[in-house]
C-alpha cells in the first residue's frame, strides 16, 4: 500500500477572492465588511434593526481589529453582499462545499449530526487531523444535535429525538438582496488543521481547510419548492461535491424484497410509532435537484453535471440483509511506519458497485436519473444511528415518536461520504491509497 500525493495547492496568505457561504456572493477579499461592536451601532439596512450595523473599515488596531464609528474594536466579518457573518478560517483556507440533500425525512440531519460527531473523533483519533467549528456560535444548532444524539442532554440513557428540520426558522437568514427580502440558510463551518504529530509536516498548509455544509428541510427540495425569495438550495449549484441522501425505508420495493421481520417502524408498521414519510418518489426529488443545477448553470438536457453526486443510502442498519456485506469495515488502515491512517478508495469503490448492483435489481430510476446525468455518481450505505428507534410513550396529540438512547448510537460509515467526496475532487485532507 503506498500514500499517494495530497495534493491541495494552498497557502496561507489571504485569498484575494472569496465565496459567501450564505449568498454565494464571489468578492475580492479587500471589500469584506467589518461587524459594529458599539451597542450604539444597533441597525443594519439589509438585516434590519436587531443586527448590528455592517461597515467597510479604515482606521484598523495593531492586531488588525477594524474600528467601528465609536472607536470600538471590531473582529467580526461580514458578505458586502448579503451582510451576513462569514467565518475567519473561509479567508484564508481553501475552502470545501457540500450539500446535504434528500426527500423529508431520509435522514438527513441525524446523519449530518453524526457525520460530525464521528469526524471530530476520526479526524483526531486516525488521522493526526482536528477537525473542529469554524466558529461554534454559528454552528450551534450542529452541536446541540450532537449534544442530544450522543450525550442526551447528560443522561445517555434517556431517550431523545431531533426535531424535523424547519422549512423557516433559525436556520435561516433573511436579508435585502437587490433590494428584495431573500430568506437564505445557514451555513455550518468547520475546519480541518493538522495537529503537531501530523507526520508530514512541510504538507500541513496544503491539507488544511474550511468545510461548509448545509442542511436544508426536505421540503425545500421538493418539486417547486425553489424560488428567487428563499432561495435556500443555491448552494446546490456552488458545492464541490452533492450528497444525495436516499432512505430505502421509504421504497415500497425496497421494503417488499426484505424477506425477514426487520425490528425498525419504519420497517414494520405493526410496531406502531408515527413515522414520516415523504409524500413524493425520491427519485422524482434527485431530478428536481439535477433540474435546478442544470437551469442555474444554463446546461441542456444532455449535458451532465460536473459535480461528483454521492448516493448516500441511509439507515442501512434497517436493510443490511438485503446488501449482504459481512465485512463493512471502516475503508481506512493504519499506514506502515507512520501514525496516521490511509483511506482505501478502492474498496469503496467495490462496495458502491455493490450497491449499485442492488439498485439496478430494486430501484433502477434511482441508478438511471443519477447517472444519465451526473459525470461521476458513487454510492455508500451509511447508519446515522447502528440501530433502530424504539417508539415513544404518546404525546398529548396522541403520536408516539421515534426516539433513541444516545448510549445504544453506534454510526456507520457516516464519515466516507466526506473523505469520498475529497477524493472525487481532488481535494485531499487525508492520505489516500488509489492502487492496491
Ligand atoms: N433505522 C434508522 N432510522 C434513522 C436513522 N437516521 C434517522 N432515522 C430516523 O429517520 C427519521 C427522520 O430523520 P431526520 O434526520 O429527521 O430526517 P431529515 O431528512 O432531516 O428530515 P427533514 O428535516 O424533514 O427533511 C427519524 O425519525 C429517525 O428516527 C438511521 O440511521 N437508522
Ligand atoms: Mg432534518
Ligand atoms: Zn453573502
Amino acid at each position: 500500500m503506498s500514500a499517494t500525493n495530497i495534493s491541495v495547492s494552498s497557502s496561507m496568505k489571504i485569498k484575494p477572492q472569496i465565496s459567501c457561504p450564505h449568498c454565494w456572493h464571489e468578492f475580492p477579499t479587500d471589500q469584506i465588511l467589518f461587524i459594529s461592536e458599539s451597542p450604539d451601532l444597533l441597525g443594519d439596512p439589509k438585516l434590519g434593526d436587531a443586527d448590528q450595523l455592517r461597515f467597510l473599515p479604515y482606521r484598523f488596531s495593531v492586531d488588525r481589529a477594524a474600528y467601528d464609528a465609536h472607536g470600538v474594536s471590531c473582529h467580526k466579518l461580514a458578505c458586502p453582499n448579503c451582510h451576513l457573518q462569514i467565518p475567519h478560517p473561509l479567508l484564508h483556507m481553501p475552502s470545501f462545499f457540500i450539500s446535504i440533500a434528500g426527500a423529508p425525512a431520509v435522514g438527513k440531519s441525524y446523519f449530518f449530526a453524526s457525520m460530525v460527531w464521528q469526524l471530530r473523533k476520526t479526524m483526531t483519533r486516525d488521522f493526526c487531523m482536528n477537525f473542529t467549528d469554524a466558529d461554534p456560535t454559528l454552528n450551534q444548532r450542529i452541536r446541540d444535535y450532537e449534544m442530544r444524539q450522543f450525550m442526551g442532554g447528560y443522561d445517555p440513557e434517556v431517550p431523545v429525538a431531533i426535531e424535523k428540520t424547519d422549512v423557516q426558522g433559525d436556520i435561516y437568514n433573511n436579508t435585502l438582496i437587490n433590494g428584495h427580502l431573500t430568506s437564505l440558510a445557514q451555513p455550518f463551518s468547520f475546519t480541518i488543521s493538522p495537529l503537531p504529530s501530523y507526520p508530514f509536516p512541510k504538507n500541513a498548509n496544503n491539507v488544511t481547510q474550511a468545510i461548509c455544509m448545509y442542511d436544508n428541510a426536505g421540503e425545500s427540495f421538493l418539486p417547486g419548492a425553489d424560488n428567487a425569495a428563499q432561495p435556500v438550495t443555491r448552494h446546490l449549484v456552488t458545492s464541490d461535491v452533492i450528497l444525495f441522501l436516499f432512505d430505502p425505508t421509504q421504497d415500497t420495493r425496497f421494503k417488499n424484497a426484505c424477506k425477514t421481520i426487520v425490528n425498525d417502524p419504519q420497517m414494520n408498521p405493526a410496531l406502531g410509532g408515527d413515522v414520516r414519510r415523504s409524500k413524493v418518489n425520491q427519485s422524482t426529488v434527485l431530478t428536481e435537484i439535477i433540474t435546478r443545477i442544470k437551469t442555474q448553470l444554463y446546461l441542456t438536457t444532455q449535458e451532465k453535471i460536473k459535480t461528483p453526486i454521492i448516493i448516500v443510502l441511509t439507515k442501512f442498519d434497517a436493510w443490511h440483509q438485503l446488501a449482504n456485506f459481512p465485512h463493512y469495515k471502516n475503508p481506512w488502515q493504519r499506514a506502515k511506519n507512520y501514525p496516521t491512517s490511509v483511506y482505501d478508495v478502492n474498496y469503496v469503490n467495490e462496495y458502491s458497485q455493490r450497491l449499485r448492483t442492488l439498485l439496478l435489481d430494486l430501484i433502477p430510476d434511482l441508478v438511471g436519473t443519477a447517472e444519465a446525468n451526473a459525470e461521476k455518481v458513487t454510492y455508500i450505505a451509511v447508519s446515522a444511528t447502528g440501530t433502530a428507534p424504539e417508539v415513544g410513550l404518546p404525546d398529548q396529540d396522541g403520536k408516539r415518536p421515534l426516539l433513541y438512547r444516545p448510549a445504544s448510537i453506534k454510526p456507520v460509515w457516516v464519515e466516507v461520504p466526506f473523505f469520498h467526496a475529497q477524493t472525487l475532487t481532488g481535494k485531499y485532507c487525508v492520505p489516500v491509497v488509489t492502487k492496491s
